[in-house]
């Protein structure tokens, strides 16, 4: 295969959207999209899956800063659903956030939904199924936003020379988007069937997709094992892993043969990213659309540059690989300056669940198709030599900086932990979200829907506030959770091992100030909290309440977020929402009339 995906779904995507612009009304971008059920076989495995205008991945959404969006979706499937925009701050239009039971009705089979939104930030973000496992199923597309003009960019912190200056801004404008993915042969519907049928967490898929393409790997028993670290061998009590990398399970009562073992290789054709090397530089932005899986990329021969995470620029960085976790996006420049032919660019599952691979080929346009391979990591994402150079997300510093309130007006301590069911997690205290809270009455419309449980947080609008994200290892051991916050952006300005045992940051501080940053802490919509191995762990992330609104606030792994792992977040109740007719019952939006 040496078709680019990207190049198909860019060019599908502006045969898909429609721009309007005239005197009275601002950018409208018109964007419909049909949801349908088919058989697909995007790692050479059919099975039932869900298609975006006949595509998977759907359409790239593109769009200008500024514009006004209406995504329109005409739902085909054969079960209601809901499409979320992740990492849109939804400013002034709560109700189009995509959030059934949180901030609309599920979309019915049949139906259609207007989702009505301002672009009010640059960058790269992703839209994707919320009702259930949708977004396992296949839901999903990339979003890029063309920054407004004037826009301070860190690029002269790369290079100075005009050349690459005017290179770097060229590649930035118009990136190659790289979506991964987790694949499942299973539907979600039917993993989660088995994980409470069974009582398992199910976290082993069967590929790593690379913009909708990949193959089964089947390494074989003896070199996955290799692959296992002395310490962690007696965690296996003298199992091995299972031919698909993952860990045995000890009770395979009511679990299907082929979801943890069972491989079988397929090997349909990979992706193809394509870089011009007259160009200089290429822009690759990276989606993770993971549910199950944490993954490590890096380009055989060709460093990268960070220069944007979550879709907002920040101080570029240097490195060889970068480990990222489910639902971020980090651009990075990479310079064309080796021989013109391939380069592997390779993904690696590298969470201890399980050890899964995959390669897309990143290739010279117009040289020749030969393929030396010089690999930075491993199958399973560990570095090959002591010079690989790896990011630590932690120190991704904002540019051009945005810092936190020194101090804030609330705190929140959630705790993180089981319940005892090895499928259902909580995000505060003992309650999980249920997944039948989909079908309430939505919290925008009635935020008192939950009141007196532990299933929402409020704030007043124009504060600051804490959320202490507190990993207990007193329900069982916890791996990292990729704690996704709905609406605005927020500064992970604290970590530390052991129990928080301070009433608030402000208290923390005075014992353990090395804990905290304040001055230039990362600015993400995703936080990744560490794993509580061998003692319980936290988390805190500072943020402005500037949109009022009900927002999911919610493990990313999503079947910990069908386990229960949410808490919605009604801020600004002080100045709640009145929400539009079209969008409250028995609305389902509207296009403007422009
Ligand atoms: C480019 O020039 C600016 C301003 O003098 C300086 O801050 C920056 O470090 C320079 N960048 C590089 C890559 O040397
Ligand atoms: C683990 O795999 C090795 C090599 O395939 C095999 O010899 C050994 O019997 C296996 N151990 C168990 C407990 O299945
Ligand atoms: C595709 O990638 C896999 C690794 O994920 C590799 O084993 C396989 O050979 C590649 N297929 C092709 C056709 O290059
Ligand atoms: C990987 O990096 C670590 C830390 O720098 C180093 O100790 C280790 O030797 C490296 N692994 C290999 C295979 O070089
Ligand atoms: C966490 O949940 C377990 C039940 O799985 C319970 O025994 C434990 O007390 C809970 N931890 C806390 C701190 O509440
Ligand atoms: C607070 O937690 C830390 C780390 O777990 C522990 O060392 C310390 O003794 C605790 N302090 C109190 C007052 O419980
Ligand atoms: C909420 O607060 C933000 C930030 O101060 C402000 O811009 C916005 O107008 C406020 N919203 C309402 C409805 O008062
Ligand atoms: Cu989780």
């Amino acid at each position: 295969m040496r078709v680019s995906f990207v190049s198909i779904s860019l060019l599908a995507a502006s045969l898909a959207s429609l721009t309007f612009a005239d005197d009275d009304c601002q950018e409208i971008v018109r964007f419909p999209i049909t949801l349908t059920w088919e058989k697909g076989s995007p790692d050479g495995f059919e099975r039932d899956m869900i298609f975006m205008n006949g595509q998977f991945p759907g359409p790239t959404l593109e769009m200008n800063e500024g514009a006004t969006v209406e995504f329109t979706v005409i739902n085909q499937l054969p079960f209601e659903t809901s499409v979320h925009f992740h990492g849109i701050e939804q400013l002034g239009s709560p109700w189009s956030d995509g959030v059934p039971g949180v901030s609309q009705k599920p979309i019915p089979p049949g139906g259609t939904f207007v989702y009505k939104w301002k672009a009010t930030q640059y960058g790269t973000y992703w839209y994707h199924g919320h009702l259930a496992g949708h977004l396992e199923d296949g839901l999903f597309g990339p979003i890029h936003i063309t920054p407004a003009d004037g826009t301070p960019t860190p690029l002269n912190l790369i290079s100075n020379t005009t050349q690459d200056l005017h290179r770097l801004a060229n590649a930035a404008a118009s990136p190659q988007i790289v979506m991964l993915s987790d694949w499942s042969h299973f539907t979600s519907q039917k993993l989660h069937d088995i994980s409470i049928a069974a009582d398992i967490d199910p976290l082993c898929g069967d590929s790593i997709l690379i913009n909708g393409k990949g193959s089964v790997n089947c390494p074989g028993v003896p070199f996955l094992m290799s692959l296992v670290p002395p310490p962690v061998l007696p965690l296996l009590d003298g199992q091995n892993l299972t031919d698909k990398g993952c860990l045995p399970l000890t009770d395979p009562f009511a679990v299907p043969p082929n979801l943890f073992s069972g491989c079988v290789a397929t090997n349909p054709g990979n992706a193809t990213i394509k870089a011009d090397p007259h160009q200089g530089w290429v822009s690759l932005n990276f989606i993770s659309t993971a549910s199950l899986q944490e993954m490590v990329v890096s380009i055989d021969d060709h460093p990268m540059w960070l220069y944007a995470v979550d879709g907002r620029y920040v101080v570029p960085q240097l490195i060889d690989a970068m480990t990222f976790s489910h639902g971020s996006r980090l651009s990075v420049f990479v310079q064309l300056n080796q021989p013109a032919h391939d380069y592997t660019l390779r993904v690696a599952g590298s969470g201890n669940n399980q050890k899964v691979y995959s390669q897309a080929t990143f290739r010279y346009t117009g040289a020749p198709d030969t393929n030396i391979p010089n690999p930075s990591i491993t199958y399973d994402g560990t570095n090959t030599t002591a010079n690989v150079r790896f990011l630590d997300d932690k120190t991704v510093v904002p540019y051009p900086p945005v810092a936190p309130a020194s101090t804030v007006d609330q705190t929140y301590k959630l705790l993180l932990n089981r319940t005892g069911a090895a499928w259902q997690w909580t995000l505060n205290n003992d309650t999980p979200f249920s997944e039948s809270l989909e079908d309430q009455t939505p919290l925008l419309w009635d935020p008192n829907e939950l009141a007196g449980t532990s299933l929402t947080i409020t704030t007043k609008n124009n504060t600051w506030v804490d959320l202490i994200f507190m990993v207990t290892i007193s329900g069982g051991g916890q791996p990292s959770h990729p704690i996704h916050k709905h609406s605005n952006k927020g500064h992970i300005i604290g970590y530390g091992d052991g129990e928080f045992n301070y009433t608030d940051v402000a208290e923390a501080m005075q014992y353990i100030p090395a804990n905290f940053n304040l001055v230039n802490p990362p600015y993400k919509d995703g936080y990744y909290t560490l794993a509580a191995a061998t003692s319980s762990t936290w988390m805190v992330v500072r943020y402005f309440v500037q949109n009022p609104g009900a927002f999911f606030l919610h493990c990313h792994i999503n079947p910990h977020l069908t386990g229960g792992m949410a808490v919605a977040i009604l801020d600004g109740i002080d100045v709640w929402p009145t929400v539009p007719p079209e969008y409250g019952p028995g609305g389902n939006g509207q296009i403007s009339t422009c």
